[in-house]
């Protein structure tokens, strides 16, 4: 049976198509700056947001139905939701899927009853997958929704929830492993506190860094080859999250000897959160040789929380693409933990976003490539350093050089003049040049 048999297969129709239902950018096999678009923009369905979340909110219950035709909470929609996934990807052309074990099934009386789902899922969607392009990106456990973690998972007070968490995770490592994922994803949803006076940080840092050394050794010792990744975020659910953000995530990674093992997940709506702009998240990861995968979405200017949409501002994509190009592309990809607002309920809302997405994506990469290939951004950075080309500045680069001898010169000289402009204003309209002419 088909889900969306009134949706069509979303093609590449150009700039000028008028076809809400058509790709104006995302053109998957056209080749530029060296690769074929869909290998720059490896695109990835969210389980969670596109199969499961029916835009209930605190205020009201959902709009959307996300039923497929069964009834939630059994095996059969868990099925459903699969078949839906399916066609939904096949008609988009996207190639990857991210998942929480909790979005496959419907949690089971106790682990073992949960296990055994996720064994029937994860045959199923195997099966699916069998003779299609499409592939899983990354997976994860949810330790977040159900109340036992209300104190967090790695970082709980209780013996219990974390001993329940390590056979969370295993068993979401081994289904991420079964379905050939090439990622495993912490998202700290719960990891941090709400108030110093009950906490103990040292404690419940450490507690979450052994976790998750326990999960590398087990993925290692099951063949996974992958990255595992920290998903930052600052806040929400928790009022102090330890993955604050891309900085505070690494410092903690080398603390705890993780960074071998972990690259990020930089999430555009987190980086905002947290108070920087997405391409600085993008940016701190790269510089550290941690830039695994991203989460493509973007929040509100006027709201503080997360809200998940789609990709429309080709500003930021193109800036996003910018770093990830410089970065030389992502082990991962681009995961759309995107969903409708809740009044855009219906099918045809469902591929309109994922469709504005993937071409919000795609003029990103087209603008970053042209910002790349007309030059003037990168000339002026270079120029803007140009005076530790000196023979000085490369002893100073080269670390030879001491504080005793700079001091000595800078006496010599007197008084250091101004440096040059930094021509912000100029900067940003060469941005806007390319942008916004042809
Ligand atoms: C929530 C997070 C979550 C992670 C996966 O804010 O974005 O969805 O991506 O657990
Ligand atoms: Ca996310
Ligand atoms: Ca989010």
């Amino acid at each position: 049976m088909s889900l969306f048999e009134k949706l069509p297969q979303i093609k590449y129709e150009g700039p000028k198509s008028k076809n809400p239902l058509a790709f104006k950018y995302y053109d998957a096999e056209r080749v530029i700056h060296g690769k074929k678009m869909k290998d720059h923009l490896k695109f990835a369905m969210a389980w969670w947001h596109n199969l499961s979340a029916t835009g209930a909110d605190m205020f009201g219950p959902g709009t959307a139905d996300k039923s497929f035709g069964a009834e939630p909470g059994t095996m059969e929609h868990a099925k459903a939701k699969v078949d839906a996934g399916f066609e939904f990807m096949k008609k988009l052309g996207i190639e990857y899927f991210c998942f929480h074990d909790a979005d496959l099934v419907p949690e089971g009386k106790d682990l073992a009853e949960t296990n055994a789902r996720l064994d029937e899922i994860t045959d199923y969607i195997k099966s699916k997958m069998a003779g299609t392009n499409i592939k899983c990106l990354w997976g994860t456990a949810n330790l977040f929704s159900n109340p036992r973690y209300m104190n967090g998972a790695g970082s709980s007070n209780s013996l219990d929830v974390y001993c329940h968490a390590a056979a969370t995770i295993k068993k979401a490592i081994e289904c991420t492993v079964k379905l050939g994922g090439t990622g495993y994803v912490f998202w700290g949803g719960r990891e941090g506190y709400e108030t110093l006076l009950n906490t103990d940080m040292k404690f419940e840092q450490e507690n979450i860094a052994s976790l998750m050394h326990m999960a590398v050794d087990y993925a290692r010792s099951i063949g996974f080859t992958g990255d595992f990744y920290i998903e930052p975020k600052p806040k929400e659910p928790m009022k102090h999250q330890y993955d604050f953000d891309a900085a505070t995530s690494i410092a903690f990674l080398r603390q705890y000897g993780l960074d071998k093992d972990f690259k990020l997940n930089i999430e555009a709506n987190h980086a905002t959160l947290a108070g920087h702009t997405f391409e600085h998240d993008l940016r701190v990861a790269a510089i550290n040789g941690m830039l695994g995968s991203v989460d493509a979405n973007q929040g509100d200017d006027m709201l503080g929380w997360d809200t998940d949409q789609f990709p429309s501002n080709v500003y930021s994509t193109t800036l996003a693409m910018l770093e990830i190009l410089r970065a030389g592309g992502l082990t991962g990809g681009l995961n759309f933990d995107a969903k409708n607002r809740r009044p855009s309920y219906t099918y045809e809302d469902m591929f309109e976003g994922f469709i504005l997405g993937m071409d919000s994506f795609a003029l990103g990469l087209i603008k970053a490539v042209a910002l790349i290939e007309d030059g003037r951004i990168d000339e002026f950075v270079k120029e803007r350093y140009a005076s530790f080309d000196s023979d000085l500045g490369k002893k100073i680069r080269d670390g030879e050089a001491s504080l005793t001898e700079l001091s000595d010169i800078a006496i010599k000289k007197g008084i250091a003049p101004l440096p040059g402009s930094g021509r912000q204003e100029y900067l940003e309209s060469v941005i806007n040049e390319v942008l916004f002419q042809g």
